[in-house]
């Protein structure tokens, strides 16, 4: 046993090593007092010269080492210490004994909200322990940082970390914002008088919340291009240029995610010193440490400065710094720079003895810079992101940072102040109860005024109106501009309905063979040069423009680029040229769906965020939307996001030759979970030109909280003129564009098709009519999930009105007295159709995508999936034998005439 912990104590000192302070670790073969005598010299140039004499002397030292062959090994990281040093820490401004007792009380209404929700409701959830190791981060900002939004300065914009809600709900009470009611029913949003959402949902808290930031990752890539998108209003005019900035807290854990540092480089590439977060490194993640094999804070600082951000750690709190300041040999940096994260987590919740002992028992030297203190000091030393102090220096160097971003890591205790009940431990994040003897002490430890009795009836406390807490917090948001977080929609209605706008694009194509990607190009492009939307428009492309016949555009409205171009475009002599500029209209975001769909968030909620009525188009391949980014949709549709998307090259046999990672026959399923998505899948011109200007009408002037997905394809063909009275049936979901010749044929059929698809369904009903004596009436189905809404929203009322004059769904208005058998054909699932046809007069066939693609032409693609007008007609004739219109004979003979094989690949499983 003895020598198993001794081999395990060996192991961890190799890797610590490894890992911990690099500069640190050759220090042992120095001797003390040569190091000593570097140390008072660099001092002394520090005090006599200031601290850039001191960093060129330090570069020149380096290039003179490397130069005489020493190999410094690269470290991004610095120490494992504060970044700013006392002695340029600046004075704090406010009311420190106010401000805890403030934040006291908030912390406590936070822990109540939590504790009685579920005392009342067994398991309804919530979280302590974030806001608790977060409550002096928010609380700085609160205070002296955060502008409000007012008439004349759009304000700060902040995304909170979505488990730190209690928190904010917990401030907003004690400003009068939110009553006790509301309090009350946290988590209970159905109460009456409503309640408060577990989390920040836009959706649900319209003038509170701004952003939703509980899925992980979300927030810190939407919060760069939201910075990102400020400055572009700027350089495009649009408007002033001001200091806000754009804060984003994020959890350690959170930073695991992907997202959370996919996009850090463009943030430092286009110099955004309007954005900073802050990453509450409480070492803790649900389960357990972050890293508690490493140092998150370290490895998070190299990648962040290897990326070129400011980074300020903040990591110890004031107590340290008389310690530091008599550790003249630098020992103690070099201990603090040693220990792995499980042991810190294990530290900071120890007895003082204990971190006597394991800290600072580790060097004689060390136990001799704290000999003076007592156990119950070495308990009390705070880390840096509890200290109001060191928080707030930290965070004015970060407002005055300018060329580029700001990460602040801030040293916490996850749960905070609970003691018993879960600081620092591995269930604490999970905690949502505390017993009697736990609130008591947490009452305490924070000197709420209650007395026992009271106290374990855990009710919320907000003193008086005119108490010094109340006026001192309400004066500083006054002074700051107003209160935050706080949503109002704050862009005027355009006034325009934009009829003349699109008219010209009913009138078809005269025979000439466009696709609908060209046409709504062509729409984008008129739409650009209107005088009231052609500057509200926002085209977003991923690195995408020329696969969708964009080009045009980077000459005509330029590229968005903040330094304008600095270079001589190499095919500067066409007329199609790559245009940067810095008032360029395109965000050209390079590749990255991600990167474009938090564009297409900031410019689609400008209206509420910016005072702006930004009107975007994100148009990408439809194979990596929903499927990619589908979060980010979501999101987007809780913040009501405006704005059309526009799935390109979209449909599974529209595609052809790309193969099975690129022919989209899913988008426009996984568009049907989103409420407030309306979604269309258009096969004409004319039916995209109906469907952008309602849209726009809807949105911009209408102001609803609705946005679009459009899928436009690359097929090319004749665009026929709009059919009288279509215009409805369009934005409905569907309408007859052709009916049969021959209305008094025996055998009748109703063909439904969208997108690329209808004109199969043409063909089809050509074979019908010409071979086989069946006359069809065709229906361009615009938009499936338009017909499935109306149809369950109608179920619903006829359900809950039982002795009314039922409603009928709007696709039994269209097809419940048409004559014949009924076919559906897709380019994407067979499931899309079917979804509507319970409201159908008969049985429905459908033909869809179900499989995965292939590389191969359109025309063996629809073979292949059996969505080509021959499957049509066969699938009409199979429906007519079904009724006993016809022989199931026919049908077989139909199968050879049409040249089709019974027993070809099945695409469902192949
Ligand atoms: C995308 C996503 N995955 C998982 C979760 C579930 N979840 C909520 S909080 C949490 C741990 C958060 O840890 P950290 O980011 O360090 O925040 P802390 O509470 O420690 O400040 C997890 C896993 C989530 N909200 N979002
Ligand atoms: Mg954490």
């Amino acid at each position: 046993m003895a020598t198993a912990h001794s081999q395990f104590g060996e192991e961890s000192q190799e890797t610590r090593s490894e890992m911990a302070n690099e500069t640190f670790t050759q220090t042992h073969h120095v001797e003390d007092v040569e190091i000593q005598e570097w140390f008072e010299s660099l001092d002394s140039v520090l005090e006599a010269s200031g601290p850039d004499v001191a960093r060129e002397i330090l570069e020149r030292l380096r290039a003179h080492a490397t130069v005489n062959g020493i190999d410094l090994p690269f470290t991004a990281n610095t120490p494992y210490t504060n970044t700013i040093p006392l002695r340029l820490e600046p004075l704090f401004p406010g009311d420190q004994e106010l401000e805890r007792r403030i934040k006291s009380l908030i912390r406590w209404n936070a822990l109540a909200m939590v504790v009685r929700a579920n005392r009342e409701e067994h398991n309804i959830g919530g979280h302590i322990s974030t806001f608790a190791s977060a409550a002096t981060l928010y609380e700085i900002g609160f205070n002296h940082f955060w502008r409000g939004r007012t008439e004349s300065f759009e304000g700060d914009t902040i995304y909170f970390q979505g488990h730190a809600a209690p928190g904010m709900y917990a401030r907003a009470f004690m400003e009068g914002r939110l009553s006790k009611e509301k309090l009350e029913n946290f988590r209970r949003e159905l109460k009456p008088g409503g309640g408060l959402s577990s989390y920040p949902h836009p959706w649900l808290m319209p003038d509170f919340w701004e952003f939703p930031t509980v899925s992980m990752g979300l927030s810190p890539l939407m919060a760069i291009y939201q910075a990102r998108f400020q400055r572009y209003l700027e350089n495009r005019g649009m408007k002033p240029a001001t200091d806000a900035k754009v804060w984003a807290f994020l959890g350690d854990g959170e930073t695991d995610e992907p997202e959370s540092l996919g996009a850090i480089t463009l943030a430092s590439r286009e110099k955004l010193d309007n954005l900073i977060f802050v990453i509450n490194c409480n070492l803790q993640r649900l389960d357990g440490p972050v890293r508690g094999n490493g140092q998150i804070i370290q490895e998070l600082e190299s990648a962040f400065r290897g990326a070129r951000w400011n980074v300020i750690k903040v990591l110890w709190g004031s107590e340290w710094d008389p310690i530091l300041e008599r550790d003249t040999e630098g020992l103690l940096v070099k201990r603090m720079g040693e220990l792995v994260d499980g042991e810190y987590q294990k530290l900071v919740v120890s007895s003082g003895a204990y971190v006597r002992e394991h800290f600072f028992g580790h060097d004689e030297r060390l136990l001799k810079l704290v000999e003076p203190l007592p156990d119950e000091a070495l308990r009390r030393l705070r880390l840096g992101g509890h200290d109001p102090r060191k928080v707030y220096a930290a965070y004015k160097a970060a407002v005055e940072h300018k060329g580029g971003p700001t990460v602040i890591l801030a040293r916490t205790i996850k749960g905070y102040g609970l003691g018993e009940a879960g600081e620092g431990k591995n269930v604490t994040h999970q905690q949502k109860k505390l017993n009697e003897e736990e609130l008591k002490e947490f009452r305490s430890r924070f000197g709420i005024p209650l007395n026992d009795q009271d106290c374990i009836e855990v009710p919320f406390y907000r003193p008086a109106e005119d108490s010094p807490e109340i006026e001192y917090l309400r004066a500083r948001r006054e002074t700051l501009g107003g209160y935050t977080p706080a949503r109002a929609v704050r862009s005027k209605p355009i006034t325009t309905d934009n009829e003349e706008l699109f008219k010209e694009f009913y009138e078809g194509s005269e025979g000439r063979e466009v696709s609908t990607t060209m046409a709504f190009v062509g729409m984008l492009r008129k739409m650009l040069k209107d005088p009231e939307i052609g500057k509200l428009v926002v085209p977003i492309v991923p690195d995408e423009a020329r696969t969708f016949g964009m080009e045009s555009l980077f000459r005509t409205v330029g590229i968005y680029s903040s330094v304008g171009q600095k270079y001589e475009p190499v095919d500067v002599n066409t007329l199609l040229y790559y245009k940067e500029a810095k008032d360029g209209q395109i965000l050209e975001e390079g590749i990255t769906e991600a990167g474009s769909m938090a564009s297409f968030i900031a410019a689609g909620s400008a209206y509420a965020t910016n005072g702006i009525n930004t009107i975007p188009f994100f148009i990408y391949y439809s194979m990596f939307g929903f499927q990619r980014i589908g979060d980010f949709v979501w999101a987007a549709a809780d913040m009501r996001t405006r704005g059309f998307m526009l799935g390109g090259t979209s449909g599974r046999t529209t595609l052809s030759g790309e193969g099975l990672q690129h022919q989209d026959g899913n988008s426009h399923i996984l568009a049907l979970p989103v409420p407030n998505l309306r979604a269309y899948d258009p096969a004409y011109a004319y039916e995209i030109a109906v469907i952008l200007q309602d849209g726009i009408k809807r949105m911009y002037k209408d102001g609803e909280n609705i946005f679009y997905y459009i899928t436009v394809m690359n097929e090319p063909y004749v665009m026929p003129v709009m059919p009288a009275g279509a215009r409805e049936g369009i934005l409905k979901g569907m309408y007859k564009f052709r009916a049969a010749s021959n209305k008094k044929a025996k055998l009748r059929a109703q063909l439904f098709g969208s997108g690329a698809i209808l004109n199969e369904t043409l063909h089809a009903q050509e074979i019908l009519e010409q071979k086989f004596g069946v006359a069809a009436d065709v229906w361009s189905v615009t938009s499936y999930k338009a017909l499935y809404t109306d149809g369950i929203e109608v179920e619903r009322w006829n359900r809950l009105h039982p002795t009314e004059k039922a409603r009928v769904p709007y696709v039994t208005q269209c097809v419940g007295d048409a004559p014949g058998v009924i076919v559906a054909a897709t380019d994407y699932l067979k499931t899309l159709p079917n979804m509507i046809s319970k409201w159908m007069p008969r049985r429905m066939a459908t033909l869809g995508t179900d499989g995965f693609g292939r590389s191969e032409g359109r025309a063996s693609l629809r073979d292949f999936f059996e969505v080509d007008a021959k499957f049509i007609a066969l699938a009409t004739l199979h429906e007519l034998a079904l009724d006993g219109k016809i022989e199931a004979s026919a049908v077989q003979k139909a199968i050879t005439e049409l040249g089709i094989d019974p027993e070809k690949w099945n695409p469902v499983v192949s």
